[in-house]
Protein backbone atom coordinates (compact mmCIF):
# COMPACT_ATOMS: atom_id res chain seq x y z
CA UNK A 1 0.00 0.00 0.00
CA UNK A 2 1.48 3.99 -0.73
CA UNK A 3 2.88 5.43 2.02
CA UNK A 4 0.50 8.18 3.21
CA UNK A 5 3.32 10.31 4.70
CA UNK A 6 6.14 11.05 2.74
CA UNK A 7 9.69 13.21 3.25
CA UNK A 8 7.75 16.29 2.39
CA UNK A 9 4.92 15.49 4.58
CA UNK A 10 5.20 18.42 7.71
CA UNK A 11 7.27 16.28 11.15
CA UNK A 12 3.93 17.35 13.12
CA UNK A 13 1.52 15.53 10.28
CA UNK A 14 3.59 12.00 10.17
CA UNK A 15 4.51 12.12 13.62
CA UNK A 16 1.16 12.55 15.16
CA UNK A 17 0.22 9.08 17.25
CA UNK A 18 -3.45 9.30 17.81
CA UNK A 19 -5.90 11.16 15.96
CA UNK A 20 -4.58 14.57 13.80
CA UNK A 21 -6.56 17.56 12.42
CA UNK A 22 -5.42 19.57 9.75
CA UNK A 23 -7.44 22.95 10.02
CA UNK A 24 -8.44 26.11 9.38
CA UNK A 25 -10.55 28.25 11.42
CA UNK A 26 -12.94 28.65 8.65
CA UNK A 27 -16.95 27.41 8.90
CA UNK A 28 -15.77 24.21 7.55
CA UNK A 29 -13.05 23.97 9.69
CA UNK A 30 -14.73 24.91 12.82
CA UNK A 31 -17.57 22.01 12.58
CA UNK A 32 -14.97 19.33 13.17
CA UNK A 33 -13.11 21.68 15.78
CA UNK A 34 -16.49 22.08 17.42
CA UNK A 35 -16.70 18.18 17.28
CA UNK A 36 -13.96 17.19 19.10
CA UNK A 37 -14.09 19.98 21.49
CA UNK A 38 -17.68 18.75 22.52
CA UNK A 39 -15.71 15.38 22.34
CA UNK A 40 -13.13 16.19 25.03
CA UNK A 41 -15.52 17.65 27.19
CA UNK A 42 -17.32 14.25 27.38
CA UNK A 43 -15.27 11.45 26.77
CA UNK A 44 -12.12 13.26 26.86
CA UNK A 45 -11.11 12.49 23.62
CA UNK A 46 -7.33 14.14 22.98
CA UNK A 47 -5.97 15.07 19.39
CA UNK A 48 -3.50 17.31 17.97
CA UNK A 49 -4.04 19.51 15.15
CA UNK A 50 -1.97 21.15 12.09
CA UNK A 51 -3.29 24.39 11.10
CA UNK A 52 -3.24 25.20 7.54
CA UNK A 53 -2.82 28.18 5.56
CA UNK A 54 -4.99 27.59 2.63
CA UNK A 55 -3.65 31.36 1.07
CA UNK A 56 -0.61 29.29 0.91
CA UNK A 57 -1.87 26.66 -0.84
CA UNK A 58 -0.09 24.59 1.22
CA UNK A 59 -3.47 21.90 1.03
CA UNK A 60 -2.77 21.59 -3.01
CA UNK A 61 0.99 20.26 -2.52
CA UNK A 62 1.50 16.79 -2.85
CA UNK A 63 2.12 15.62 0.44
CA UNK A 64 -1.57 17.09 1.16
CA UNK A 65 -3.42 15.83 -2.03
CA UNK A 66 -1.93 11.69 -0.86
CA UNK A 67 -4.12 12.65 2.36
CA UNK A 68 -7.02 14.18 0.53
CA UNK A 69 -6.96 14.44 -2.86
CA UNK A 70 -9.65 16.96 -2.92
CA UNK A 71 -7.08 19.74 -1.44
CA UNK A 72 -9.32 21.44 1.43
CA UNK A 73 -9.77 21.55 4.90
CA UNK A 74 -10.69 19.96 7.28
CA UNK A 75 -9.19 16.53 7.31
CA UNK A 76 -8.36 14.16 10.21
CA UNK A 77 -6.21 11.26 9.98
CA UNK A 78 -6.85 8.44 12.80
CA UNK A 79 -2.98 6.95 13.36
CA UNK A 80 -4.50 4.59 16.09
CA UNK A 81 -5.38 2.61 13.29
CA UNK A 82 -3.29 0.64 11.14
CA UNK A 83 -2.61 1.93 8.16
CA UNK A 84 -3.21 5.65 9.38
CA UNK A 85 -6.95 6.13 8.23
CA UNK A 86 -7.08 9.97 6.75
CA UNK A 87 -10.64 11.61 6.04
CA UNK A 88 -11.80 14.48 4.09
CA UNK A 89 -15.22 16.04 4.05
CA UNK A 90 -16.90 17.56 7.37
CA UNK A 91 -19.55 15.28 7.53
CA UNK A 92 -17.82 12.04 6.79
CA UNK A 93 -15.50 12.96 9.02
CA UNK A 94 -17.43 13.99 11.96
CA UNK A 95 -20.01 10.67 11.02
CA UNK A 96 -16.25 8.75 11.90
CA UNK A 97 -15.61 10.51 14.52
CA UNK A 98 -18.97 9.68 16.15
CA UNK A 99 -19.06 5.85 15.41
CA UNK A 100 -15.29 5.57 17.24
CA UNK A 101 -15.10 7.95 20.10
CA UNK A 102 -19.27 9.02 20.54
CA UNK A 103 -20.02 5.56 22.35
CA UNK A 104 -23.08 6.95 23.85
CA UNK A 105 -24.23 8.59 20.78
CA UNK A 106 -24.16 12.23 23.01
CA UNK A 107 -24.50 13.38 19.27
CA UNK A 108 -25.67 10.78 17.50
CA UNK A 109 -28.60 9.32 17.78
CA UNK A 110 -29.47 5.62 18.65
CA UNK A 111 -32.73 5.18 16.88
CA UNK A 112 -32.77 4.34 13.59
CA UNK A 113 -35.06 6.96 12.93
CA UNK A 114 -33.11 9.39 14.59
CA UNK A 115 -30.37 8.93 13.13
CA UNK A 116 -31.68 9.25 9.67
CA UNK A 117 -32.93 12.79 10.25
CA UNK A 118 -29.63 13.69 12.02
CA UNK A 119 -28.26 12.57 8.52
CA UNK A 120 -31.02 14.46 6.79
CA UNK A 121 -29.74 17.52 8.08
CA UNK A 122 -26.71 17.14 7.80
CA UNK A 123 -26.27 16.04 4.27
CA UNK A 124 -28.51 19.10 4.02
CA UNK A 125 -26.47 21.61 4.99
CA UNK A 126 -23.53 19.82 3.31
CA UNK A 127 -25.02 19.52 0.00
CA UNK A 128 -27.71 22.49 -0.26
CA UNK A 129 -26.23 24.97 2.59
CA UNK A 130 -22.72 24.86 2.59
CA UNK A 131 -21.79 25.63 -1.51
CA UNK A 132 -24.18 28.28 -2.00
CA UNK A 133 -23.40 30.60 1.08
CA UNK A 134 -19.45 29.60 0.31
CA UNK A 135 -20.14 31.06 -3.27
CA UNK A 136 -22.39 34.11 -1.81
CA UNK A 137 -19.06 34.71 0.19
CA UNK A 138 -16.80 33.87 -2.78
CA UNK A 139 -19.26 36.05 -5.11
CA UNK A 140 -19.12 38.89 -2.73
CA UNK A 141 -15.49 39.23 -2.34
CA UNK A 142 -15.01 39.31 -5.93
CA UNK A 143 -13.63 43.03 -6.68
CA UNK A 144 -15.62 42.62 -10.45
CA UNK A 145 -19.35 42.62 -9.38
CA UNK A 146 -21.72 39.97 -10.71
CA UNK A 147 -25.01 40.39 -10.22
CA UNK A 148 -26.43 37.34 -10.98
CA UNK A 149 -24.01 35.14 -9.32
CA UNK A 150 -24.61 37.66 -6.29
CA UNK A 151 -28.34 37.35 -6.71
CA UNK A 152 -28.56 33.45 -7.39
CA UNK A 153 -27.02 32.44 -4.62
CA UNK A 154 -27.90 35.73 -1.86
CA UNK A 155 -31.42 34.05 -2.94
CA UNK A 156 -30.92 30.03 -2.40
CA UNK A 157 -28.97 30.97 0.92
CA UNK A 158 -32.07 32.72 2.05
CA UNK A 159 -34.29 30.05 1.03
CA UNK A 160 -32.19 27.34 2.65
CA UNK A 161 -31.68 29.33 5.41
CA UNK A 162 -36.05 29.34 5.38
CA UNK A 163 -36.17 25.42 5.14
CA UNK A 164 -34.08 25.56 8.66
CA UNK A 165 -36.62 27.98 9.89
CA UNK A 166 -39.80 25.84 8.78
CA UNK A 167 -37.97 22.88 10.67
CA UNK A 168 -36.88 24.46 13.83
CA UNK A 169 -40.22 26.18 14.17
CA UNK A 170 -41.78 23.25 14.30
CA UNK A 171 -44.94 24.68 11.50
CA UNK A 172 -45.94 21.93 9.63
CA UNK A 173 -44.64 19.67 12.60
CA UNK A 174 -45.81 19.22 16.76
CA UNK A 175 -44.33 22.84 17.28
CA UNK A 176 -40.84 24.70 17.79
CA UNK A 177 -37.65 22.62 18.50
CA UNK A 178 -34.79 23.34 19.83
CA UNK A 179 -32.56 21.68 17.72
CA UNK A 180 -32.54 20.13 13.82
CA UNK A 181 -32.81 16.23 14.47
CA UNK A 182 -34.45 14.30 17.05
CA UNK A 183 -37.60 13.55 18.61
CA UNK A 184 -40.15 16.23 20.24
CA UNK A 185 -37.49 19.47 20.78
CA UNK A 186 -34.97 17.26 19.38
CA UNK A 187 -31.17 16.86 20.62
CA UNK A 188 -28.04 18.81 19.35
CA UNK A 189 -25.89 16.71 17.19
CA UNK A 190 -23.85 16.56 14.34
CA UNK A 191 -26.55 18.00 12.51
CA UNK A 192 -26.58 20.87 14.22
CA UNK A 193 -22.66 21.46 14.57
CA UNK A 194 -22.51 20.72 10.55
CA UNK A 195 -25.13 23.51 10.29
CA UNK A 196 -24.56 26.11 12.94
CA UNK A 197 -20.72 27.23 12.10
CA UNK A 198 -21.62 28.82 8.48
CA UNK A 199 -25.27 30.12 9.64
CA UNK A 200 -24.07 32.01 12.55
CA UNK A 201 -22.14 34.56 9.97
CA UNK A 202 -25.48 35.44 8.24
CA UNK A 203 -24.67 39.18 8.58
CA UNK A 204 -20.96 38.49 7.24
CA UNK A 205 -22.71 37.44 4.36
CA UNK A 206 -24.28 39.90 3.70
CA UNK A 207 -27.88 40.08 5.32
CA UNK A 208 -29.37 42.73 7.31
CA UNK A 209 -31.25 42.02 10.39
CA UNK A 210 -34.47 42.80 8.99
CA UNK A 211 -34.42 40.21 6.55
CA UNK A 212 -33.39 37.57 9.18
CA UNK A 213 -36.16 38.45 11.15
CA UNK A 214 -37.94 36.39 9.11
CA UNK A 215 -36.25 33.64 10.82
CA UNK A 216 -36.90 34.48 14.83
CA UNK A 217 -36.51 30.16 15.40
CA UNK A 218 -33.15 29.92 13.63
CA UNK A 219 -31.29 33.05 15.47
CA UNK A 220 -32.81 31.55 18.62
CA UNK A 221 -30.82 28.58 17.29
CA UNK A 222 -27.38 30.44 16.64
CA UNK A 223 -27.31 32.04 19.87
CA UNK A 224 -28.85 28.71 22.04
CA UNK A 225 -25.83 27.00 20.23
CA UNK A 226 -23.29 29.38 20.77
CA UNK A 227 -23.46 29.81 24.43
CA UNK A 228 -21.47 25.92 24.95
CA UNK A 229 -18.22 25.76 25.96
CA UNK A 230 -16.95 23.69 23.45
CA UNK A 231 -18.57 25.93 20.67
CA UNK A 232 -16.94 28.91 21.56
CA UNK A 233 -13.40 26.88 21.93
CA UNK A 234 -14.31 25.47 18.50
CA UNK A 235 -14.24 28.79 17.06
CA UNK A 236 -11.65 30.50 19.15
CA UNK A 237 -7.90 31.01 19.41
CA UNK A 238 -6.60 27.55 20.09
CA UNK A 239 -7.50 27.32 15.71
CA UNK A 240 -6.16 31.28 15.19
CA UNK A 241 -3.01 30.96 12.48
CA UNK A 242 -0.52 32.70 14.15
CA UNK A 243 1.38 34.75 12.25
N1 LIG B 1 -16.95 19.76 0.90
C1 LIG B 1 -15.77 20.06 1.68
C2 LIG B 1 -15.44 21.52 1.52
C3 LIG B 1 -14.13 21.88 2.15
C4 LIG B 1 -13.73 23.30 1.77
O1 LIG B 1 -14.29 23.92 0.84
N2 LIG B 1 -12.74 23.85 2.49
C5 LIG B 1 -12.24 25.17 2.18
C6 LIG B 1 -12.15 26.02 3.42
S1 LIG B 1 -13.74 26.28 4.16
C7 LIG B 1 -10.83 25.06 1.61
O2 LIG B 1 -10.05 24.24 2.02
N3 LIG B 1 -10.50 25.94 0.66
C8 LIG B 1 -9.19 25.98 0.09
C9 LIG B 1 -9.16 25.61 -1.38
O3 LIG B 1 -10.22 25.53 -2.00
O4 LIG B 1 -8.07 25.39 -1.86
C10 LIG B 1 -16.03 19.71 3.15
O5 LIG B 1 -17.18 19.72 3.58
O6 LIG B 1 -15.06 19.38 3.87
Amino acid sequence: MAPLYTDETPDEVKNAKGLHLLTMNTPNGQAVQILLEELKDVYGTEWTTTLIDIMTNEQKKDWFLRIDPNGRIPVIIDNTVSPPFPSHETSAEMLYLIKRFDKDDTFGFKSDRERNEALQWTFFWHGSGAPYQGNLGWFNRQQEKLPAGIKRFRDETYRVFGVLEIQLSGKYNDGPKEFLAGEGKGKYSVADIKTWPWVKGWERSGYTKEEMEAFPHLLKWIDRIAQRPAVQRGIGETYALKK
